[in-house]
């Protein structure tokens, strides 16, 4: 594809390499964005490549972020994965000292912010993206990134079950597993095992899920609730996903207070109706079937619950 080749030629270009992804990140963002970074070191061991962004420790297996003086910016090609909006950008404050950004994505695009970009949001995970722009230009795999990328490609999909999983999907991790000899059933590990105290939690949430006659399933999660089960503000966005082909819900979205940012965590899931223009309308965005805000007022929880609930309503009409 032309643009594997305009990335490419636009990586080989530049001594200096930045590369961002989104806030709170996920395994696709964390695998994508660390594991570009180790391609590029091995095919250009010369460039100076670097991740920004802080932290998720629950993900240190990801690979770590770089401290980076803000003065090589200047110099540099910006790479943004997995973030369709400017606000949702982790570690670079101002754009505008970039001369070239390109932007690699599987989401619906929000903010056109790139000068070079790959969307696509037919695409399972911008792992997926990394692995075949790696196989179509002269950049290396290693066995290191495509446990990365694997990661965060199972992760994004889970497990192959999502709808965006596709022929080449399998395809193209059958390669990198053929290539790479990664033992990717013992990669399994770091990303679904768990304390004890989330599945406590999970099914506390089970109990406590209220579900309407249109199949919107809610529930918040106060500061309170999440001590008394030892867990933190992410708790909502881990577990929301184990809410997924339950007859009676169609829809639903965990409410997860964050006291420490002081606001409010907003993670919703859809098997059917399409939820993220709900979402974009209260600070936050995502696919079509999964999507995420921040929002700081009680108001806004209720009128996304009503918002939600009329889709879903909506989608059973039809
Ligand atoms: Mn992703």
């Amino acid at each position: 594809m032309v643009i594997h080749k305009k990335i490419y030629n636009k990586i080989k270009e530049y001594d200096k390499i930045i590369i961002a992804r989104h806030i709170g990140p996920d395994p696709d963002a964390l695998g994508s964005s660390n594991g570009l970074k180790e391609i590029i070191k091995e095919t250009f061991p010369k460039k100076e490549v670097y991740t920004v962004g802080s932290m998720a420790a629950k993900f240190k297996f990801m690979g770590e972020i770089d401290k980076v003086d803000e003065d090589i910016f200047k110099d540099s090609l910006l790479i943004v994965c997995d973030t369709p909006n400017i606000k949702r950008i982790d570690g670079i404050e101002d754009l505008s000292v970039f001369k070239d950004i390109i932007k690699i994505d599987h989401h619906p695009e929000i903010d056109d912010f790139a000068n070079i970009k790959w969307i696509d949001d037919s695409k399972s995970s911008v792992c997926q993206m990394i692995i075949e722009l790696t196989y179509n230009t002269r950049l290396k795999m290693t066995k290191s990134a495509a446990e990365k990328l694997f990661r965060g490609l199972v992760s994004d999909t889970e497990r192959f079950l999502y709808s965006y999983t596709s022929a080449d999907t399998m395809r193209i991790v059958s390669r990198l597993i053929d290539d790479t000899k990664i033992d990717f059933t013992s990669l399994y590990e770091d990303l679904y095992r768990r304390p004890l105290s989330d599945i406590k939690l999970l099914g506390y949430m089970y109990q406590n899920i209220t579900v309407t006659e249109n199949g919107l399933g809610y529930l918040k999660l106060s500061d309170k609730v999440l001590k008394e089960f030892n867990a933190d503000a992410g708790s909502g966005g881990n577990l929301v996903n184990n809410f997924n082909n339950i007859d009676e819900i169609l829809v639903w979205v965990v409410f997860t207070e964050d006291i420490k940012q002081n606001l409010i965590r907003v993670n919703a899931r859809s098997r059917g109706p399409i939820i993220n223009k709900v979402l974009e309308n209260h600070n936050g965005g995502g696919h079509i079937y999964s999507s995420g805000a921040r929002i700081t007022s009680e108001d806004e929880i209720n009128e996304i619950i009503k918002e939600l609930d009329e889709v879903a309503k909506e989608y059973k009409r039809k």
